[in-house]
This record gives C-alpha cells, structure tokens and sequence, in this order.
C-alpha cells in the first residue's frame, strides 16, 4: 500500500528499531514505548486489521509471538511480564490501519505495579 507507514518501514523506506524480521512479519519499536522495548509485530503483507486475515496468515503471524515476547524479555532481566494487545478498528483505538500486535514489557518498577 503505498500510503501506509508500516508497509513504508517493512520495506526500508522510513527508518526503525526493527527487532526481528522474517518472511511473514517485521518486529520494530513503537514510537511511543509505553514501557521501555514496547514492539510491534506486524505482517509484511498488509491487512487492514484482524477481520482481514485467512487462517494460515493468522496462524503464521500469532505462532511468532512466544519467539519475539522471550527475544524481549530476555534482552532485559528487569522485564518481568509482558501485555500483549491487538486494536482493531478506530472505535477500539487502532490508528495505524496496517495490523500490528503490541509486545507491551512490565517491570516491577512501573508506576502502576503493586
Ligand atoms: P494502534 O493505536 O494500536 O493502531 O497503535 C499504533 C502504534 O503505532 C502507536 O503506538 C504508535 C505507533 N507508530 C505510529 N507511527 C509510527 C512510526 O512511524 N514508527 C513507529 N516505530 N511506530 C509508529
């Protein structure tokens, strides 16, 4: 899609943090790094949001989770947990309309913890 920011970054045309990088999905950094290491994995194919993919890419895109959520926890002992959150259309606060699943890291130090 030549207007998306994510496809833009899959392809090396805007620049990221990327983590990980295979033939169904990129991993960089969200911009907005709610805890430190917050990543995004997302699809190198673009899909709209959850309702738009096929079994076999859902398949692909979620066994890569486990993999990517421990190649972050143990880049950090401090991390202790992990949110994983997926929006999916902008009443549920998606803003970027290429699917990414959000890898939100926790420590015992956030603010909220306790
Ligand atoms: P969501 O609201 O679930 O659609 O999350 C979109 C996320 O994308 C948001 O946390 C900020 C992040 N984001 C937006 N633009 C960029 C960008 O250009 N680079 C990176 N790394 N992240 C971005």
């Amino acid at each position: 899609m030549d207007d998306c920011i994510f496809c833009k970054i899959i392809a090396g045309e805007i620049p990221s943090t990327q983590v990980y990088h295979d033939e169904v999905v990129t991993a960089f950094l969200d911009l907005t790094q709610t805890t430190p290491g917050h990543t995004l994995v997302v699809p190198n194919k673009h899909v709209k949001d959850i309702f738009a993919y096929d079994a076999d890419l859902a398949s692909a895109v979620f066994a890569r989770l486990p993999k990517i959520a421990r190649a972050i926890r143990d880049s950090n002992p401090d991390i202790k947990g992990m949110n994983i959150l997926n929006n999916n259309g902008e009443v549920a606060y998606q803003s970027v309309f290429h699917s990414h699943i959000h890898l939100v890291p926790r420590y015992t130090t956030d603010d909220d913890f306790g």
